[in-house]
């Protein structure tokens, strides 16, 4: 851990110094603590939204006597990521770019039992008033072509700091376990290096994305006629 922070830290100076033109070691310096802060800053913002629906997950289990909950994971994209994604925006490394261009630097993950929690919870997260939707993807509704399926919102969110009141963005991914069963498995074998799908194995991808979707299906439609909601 120690050490993954310190490569971090190395990439930033790294980075700093490369778009910076002909600035002061003390610049680029102070610039990194600056990177620094925010990150924590964005760190603080997914803490925010996971308590959120770590409430909503007690209140619905008092409601409906499950949880509508499985598992939550969240994550500070790296930065060999956030620089990734800054190069092929062709955006310079600074700290106004990954504010304002990177919307997943902190992301949360929220896996549901249903289809139907995934749309309840959603709903009731937005319906707080410090929260500010700023963009809404709905891959259930509009699966990708792969066969992809989740609901994506990045919100702003406000942190509370000792002498300001700062609004931050979050990624939010809402699925079920089928989706997230099927997404991961994909993840993995996307990432395989060197590797390119044909389009044989595209179609069995797609093919068990729908499998997935029609089991989502039948299980939702158990649950509605057990309980009656
Ligand atoms: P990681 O490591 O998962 O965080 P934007 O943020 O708007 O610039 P984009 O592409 O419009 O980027 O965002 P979008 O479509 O809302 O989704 C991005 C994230 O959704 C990805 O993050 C994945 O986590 C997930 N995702 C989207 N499509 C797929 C897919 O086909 N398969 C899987 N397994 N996951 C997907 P990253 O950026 O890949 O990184």
């Amino acid at each position: 851990m120690k050490s993954e922070r310190a490569s971090e830290e190395a990439l930033i100076r790294e980075k700093l110094i490369a778009s910076a033109n002909n600035e002061t070691l003390e610049y680029v310096k102070e610039k990194a603590e600056e990177v620094k802060r925010l990150m924590t800053y964005f760190r603080c913002a997914m803490m925010e939204i996971e308590t959120k629906f770590k409430v909503l997950n007690e209140e619905f289990s008092l409601k409906y006597d499950r949880n509508p909950i499985c598992s939550i994971k969240t994550r500070i994209k790296s930065m060999p990521s956030i620089t990734e994604k800054l190069e092929r925006k062709d955006l310079p490394f600074d700290i106004e770019s990954i504010e304002n261009y990177i919307n997943d630097v902190a992301g949360i993950r929220i896996v549901c039992s249903f289809t139907e929690d995934v749309y309840r919870l959603a709903d009731a997260l937005l319906k707080q008033d410090d929260i500010m939707l700023i963009r809404k993807k709905d891959y259930i509704e509009n699966p990708k072509k792969n066969g992809y399926r989740s609901l994506h919102l990045i919100v702003a969110v406000p942190i509370y700091l000792a002498h300001e009141k700062r609004l931050m963005k979050v990624e939010i991914q809402l699925r079920t376990l089928a989706m997230d069963f099927w997404a991961s498995l994909e993840h993995q074998l996307r990432y395989k290096k060197d590797f390119e799908f044909s389009e044989k194995m595209q179609e069995e991808l797609f093919h068990c994305a729908e499998q997935s979707a029609a089991l989502d299906m039948r299980m939702d439609n158990l649950r509605k006629s057990i309980m009656n909601d």
